[in-house]
């Protein structure tokens, strides 16, 4: 077809969709017909970072006449209907989970999930440890420290940085140059208020501390994709309260932490859940400290989430 375009979705609000053309050209485009997306029941067909087939209509708006395969995606579970799914992102090169240990806390089992999901999709994650400037107190010291060691052991690669300060900032750029990034966190993290940091023109609507702490406050609503002026993209998202997994195999979750499964090889039974089983190698590793506690119960937690 003669005004048969292909670009990239950078913001999906439901019937309209916004597609990059190019740097200096997006179009606000409808779905034309009904897309199934392959194998899952998902509550959006189209999602931040899929490729679409698109032709210009008279108006100046489009219609997306096909979606491309996806090279990956993440998708979570909805929170009201169990079983559809939410597709979060698509086409990804890697995945940011920022995470804050004061103001407010991110649980360990709440990354663990993220980087289990990530692991599963082969996406590469990373650990963003923001708000470092609020870390002054021995306790918040400790505890960050404490992450740190955690997520550097399981293999992760953990930065520490301040959006208020610029602290830690360049690493992180540095990081994200030329790839294209899915930034996902609970509300309040700072998510926006980092891409604000990192590249002020894209001026995201950041919020309010004192607001955080009320329930269902989301100060970024929809997923969308910016692209950074040194190279590469980046997904800012809409917080969420909690993760809900995908379904797995109960096998195969211990192969979505790199230190268990690294650990694994050396368990007396190859079917080992390392649970109770006799001869585990992780548990072993887990009563030497060679594999964090936290790290175990997220994996006892996830395994019998899932049964
Ligand atoms: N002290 C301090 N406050 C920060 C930092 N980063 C963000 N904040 C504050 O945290 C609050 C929430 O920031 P946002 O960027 O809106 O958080 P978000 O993760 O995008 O939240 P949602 O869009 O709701 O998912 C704002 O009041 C920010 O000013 C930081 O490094 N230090
Ligand atoms: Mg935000
Ligand atoms: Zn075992």
């Amino acid at each position: 077809m003669a005004n048969r375009l292909t670009g990239t979705v950078v913001r999906s609000t439901g019937s309209w969709n916004t597609v990059r053309l190019s740097s200096e050209e997006q179009l606000e485009c409808k779905l034309r017909g009904l897309f199934r997306t392959k194998g899952m029941r998902a509550t959006n067909p189209i999602a931040v970072g899929d490729v679409v087939d698109i032709t210009k209509e008279a108006d100046g708006t489009g219609s997306i006449e096909n979606i491309h395969d996806r090279r990956n995606y993440v998708i979570r579970k909805s929170v009201n209907l169990s079983k559809e799914v939410h597709v979060i992102a698509a086409n990804l090169d890697q995945a940011i989970i920022v995470a804050t240990v004061e103001q407010p806390r991110t649980s360990m089992g709440f990354i663990d999930r993220f980087l289990c999901v990530a692991e599963a999709y082969s996406i590469p994650a990373i650990v963003v440890l923001n708000k470092s400037d609020l870390i002054v107190e021995k306790k918040s010291k400790n505890l960050t420290a404490t992450y740190v060691e955690i997520y550097t052991k399981a293999g992760y690669e953990v930065f520490q940085v301040s959006a208020e300060t610029g602290d830690g900032l360049d690493a992180l750029l540095k990081k994200l140059k030329n790839k294209t990034t899915l930034i996902f966190g609970h509300s309040g993290v700072g998510k926006s208020t980092l891409l604000n940091a990192i590249q002020p023109e894209l001026d995201l609507k950041t919020g309010d501390i004192s607001a955080v702490h009320h329930k269902g406050t989301h100060t970024t609503t929809f997923a969308e994709m910016f692209e950074l002026d040194e190279g590469g993209f980046v997904i800012d998202t809409p917080g969420v309260k909690e993760f809900g997994m995908i379904d797995m195999e109960i096998a195969e979750i211990s192969h979505y932490f790199p230190e268990i499964f690294r650990t694994s090889d050396k368990c007396k039974f190859g079917n080992c859940l390392h649970r109770n089983e006799p001869g585990c190698a992780v548990r072993n590793a887990v009563e030497n400290e060679a594999i964090a506690e936290s790290r175990y119960s997220s994996y006892i937690s996830i395994l019998e989430s899932i049964e």
